[in-house]
């Protein structure tokens, strides 16, 4: 059995997943959260964790996990989501490249993997997943939407939690042994293939289009006849 750490309040599940793993926990134990004050998406971006979502991390010390699949991993564990919820739900969330879901054109969830490494391997992951599942739509940003608000009605929490838990955990022992059977689905689901985009380059703003996600999980770009392999965000246009 998998050790839960359940809280009415935390700054950031992420973070204190971080202080227990510098005070020694095990492979797979999760934090949750009712609320977080201080959650975090990425950069410095903030993640606002209202009562009715879903906001927790996993910690994981994988034995043999490639750093560089790491962008690779986090859209898994999106793809995994999205049909989690569509089964629960019947509601179909898109995956939007590296990290979100939508459902319509709303955000509904957000995946932060955070990692240390040691020379070629991973020595600890976190997987924070924050999903709005029955927040109401006043307590959210602009352009976030929920799964109540989609369906006029609340799900089961606790139903949806172990279901995404045991459907991630398949999903990191499947990656393990094949990392890229997800890719076909993945690629399927994803909004922001096929789209225009604007992205950075060194000093430079470029627009191109968003035309395949490859093994690692970057997006493959064209733009001004070359090809791009990007790992940080794109605005769709
Ligand atoms: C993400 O970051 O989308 C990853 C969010 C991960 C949150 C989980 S909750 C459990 C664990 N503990 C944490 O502290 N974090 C993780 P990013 O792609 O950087 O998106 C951040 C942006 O999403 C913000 O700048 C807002 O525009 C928007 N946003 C903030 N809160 C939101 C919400 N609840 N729903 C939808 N969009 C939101």
């Amino acid at each position: 059995m998998r050790k839960i750490h359940r809280l009415s309040s935390v700054g950031s599940t992420n973070d204190l997943a971080r202080t227990l793993i510098a005070s020694g926990c095990q492979n797979g134990e999760v934090i949750i959260s009712d609320i977080q004050t201080h959650g975090r998406g990425r950069d410095v971006k903030k993640w606002i964790s209202p009562p009715g979502g879903l906001w927790f991390s996993i910690i994981l010390f994988p034995t043999n996990f490639n750093p560089d699949k790491l962008a690779l991993f986090s859209l898994i564990v999106g793809l995994v989501m999205s049909k989690t919820i569509e089964n629960q739900t019947g509601l179909y969330c898109a995956i939007r490249w590296p990290n979100d879901l939508y459902l319509k054109e709303k955000k509904v969830s957000g995946v932060l993997i955070e990692s240390k490494l040691r020379l070629n391997s991973v020595e600890w992951l976190i997987i924070g997943v924050g999903l709005n599942l029955n927040v109401d739509k006043n307590l959210l940003p602009e352009g976030a939407g929920s799964i109540k608000e989609e369906l006029k009605a609340e799900i089961e929490r606790e139903k949806i939690f172990s279901a995404l838990l045991s459907d991630i955990e398949k999903a990191y022992i499947d990656f393990q042994e094949d990392s890229l059977k997800f890719l076909p689905e993945i690629r399927e689901r994803c909004l922001s293939l096929g789209r225009r985009v604007r992205f950075n380059l060194d000093d430079r703003t470029l627009i191109g289009e968003a035309v395949n996600i490859d093994e690692k999980g970057r997006l493959v770009v064209e733009a001004e006849g070359k090809t791009y392999l990007l790992l940080s965000d794109v605005e769709l246009l």
